[in-house]
């Protein structure tokens, strides 16, 4: 089967997270992914949070999958002038170096489209033009400085990051999205571009709805879906909401049996108006269905603390997947609180690739997180993540570089 991006090389100049994410995606549809690497040492996460000792670790295995990987000292002249050829010969550089390296090293937009007018440069980086541009940045500085971390928590804590890592994976995904429209683009302008992802830009776009909530808050002074209305004023900015919904339909998470020992024995329960009436007769409460006070979303919206306090006694007596039976016979939107064990061990999460167990020539076997987004026509086959340098020789050969001159490289460190 052919794959949608078949054809397409990409010179990957990405470390840790935000890059390498873009570039597996990128790999999963079919393009020629060659990992750029430093010599010795490759990207830092090949030695970080190693759990076999000597072999490449999780962090990198698992958002390296489907790469080649040379080694290649690029501030050497004769990497410089390998690097060249790789840019006269790809498609797309992505990068994700702190602020101005990429310039530092020779590479600037200008000399890059001068080596390649087609090539697009695609960047990951903290924060757009502004006063924050040269800064650094990881994962959690993007969330704080994306307005996720003020927005997330309980009210009477601090603010709080996410598991989920939507300031390096998201910013990946954003910038796939960029290089595949800029290719898509180049078809009839025959021309590459710049594509900017910027983490704190990534970060609001996931948060947008919180930016919705401080115009409406700015506007109206009260919301009343949060966990604070109708007992505690609001303040000028939006304040975390603890585990409400965020949505037009209010919802919670509630224990299930089993709570006291199991950290995970919750469930998300969603009060969706079409279906309050079948809600009150699951919990047993079918005068709520006529009452005044409970009968219209608007009635509830005071009382959300108590009504969720009522259904939990409820699903205090079922098991998160009992409870997940019986709800979803009624179409009460629901969900488990699955913990990272439950969703390694779920069989049809394997049936459809998207958690996946990989073969690694040093570490062994492990499990990893397959393509998310599913095509017909274009199917992904998840392989290993490569070695420091595993294809160096090979790429630099199918650049046009004899083998003599490859040793030579070798011999003087610059691979
Ligand atoms: N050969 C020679 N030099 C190389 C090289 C190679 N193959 N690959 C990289 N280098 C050099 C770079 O040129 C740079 O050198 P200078 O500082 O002298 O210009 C140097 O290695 C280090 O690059 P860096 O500053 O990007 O790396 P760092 O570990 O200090 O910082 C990070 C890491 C992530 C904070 C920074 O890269 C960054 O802010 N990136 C943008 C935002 C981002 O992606 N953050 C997400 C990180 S988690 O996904």
């Amino acid at each position: 089967m052919s794959k949608a991006l078949d054809g397409v090389k990409i010179l990957d100049f990405t470390h840790v997270q935000s890059g390498p994410t873009c570039t597996q995606l990128l790999a999963w549809f079919g393009a020629d992914v060659i990992k750029v690497e430093r010599a010795g040492e490759g990207d830092a996460t090949r030695g970080q949070l190693r759990d076999v000792p000597d072999a490449d670790s999780l962090y990198f295995t698992m958002l390296n999958h489907n790469k080649r990987s040379i080694t290649l000292d690029t501030k050497n002249p004769k990497g410089k002038e390998v690097l060249e050829t790789l840019v006269k010969q790809c498609d797309v550089l992505v990068e994700n170096f702190a602020p101005g390296a990429l310039d530092r090293m020779g590479f600037t937009w200008e000399r890059i489209n001068e080596l390649n007018p087609r090539m697009i440069v695609a960047s990951v980086k903290g924060f757009g033009p502004g006063p924050y541009e040269d800064c650094k940045v990881y994962e959690n500085v993007a969330q704080c400085a994306g307005g996720s971390a003020s927005t997330t928590g309980f009210d009477d804590g601090p603010p709080m990051v996410t598991g989920a890592q939507i300031g390096d994976s998201g910013t990946g995904l954003h910038l796939a999205l960029g290089i595949v429209a800029a290719l898509y683009q180049r078809n009839t302008t025959g021309r590459g571009q710049k594509v900017l992802a910027a983490m704190q830009d990534s970060v609001l776009n996931l948060c947008r709805v919180k930016l919705r909530d401080q115009q409406r808050l700015d506007r109206t002074g009260v919301m009343k879906e949060y966990p604070q209305f109708p007992d505690t004023p609001f303040t000028g900015t939006v304040p975390r909401a603890g585990n409400a919904s965020g949505g037009g339909q209010p919802g919670s998470i509630l224990k299930c049996k089993g709570w006291e020992t199991d950290a995970n024995a919750y469930i998300y329960f969603i009060t969706q108006a079409p279906v309050w009436g079948a809600i009150c007769k699951v919990i047993g409460r079918e005068g709520w269905i006529t009452d005044k006070d409970y009968a219209t979303p608007a009635a509830r919206l005071p009382r959300l603390k108590s009504i969720f306090a009522t259904i939990e006694e409820w699903t205090m007596t079922k098991t998160k997947f009992e409870a997940m039976d019986i709800l979803n016979k009624f179409d009460i939107p629901c969900g488990p609180i699955l913990s990272m064990k439950e969703i390694a061990e779920e069989p049809a999460l394997r049936a459809t690739g998207t958690v996946v167990e990989v073969d690694h020539p040093t570490r062994g076997k492990y499990l990893t997180v397959g393509n998310p987004i599913k095509m017909s026509d274009s199917a992904t086959e998840v392989t290993r993540s490569p070695l420091l340098g595993e294809h160096t020789e090979e790429v630099l050969a199918q650049l046009g570089y004899d083998a003599d001159y490859i040793a030579t490289l070798r011999a003087e460190k610059v691979i």
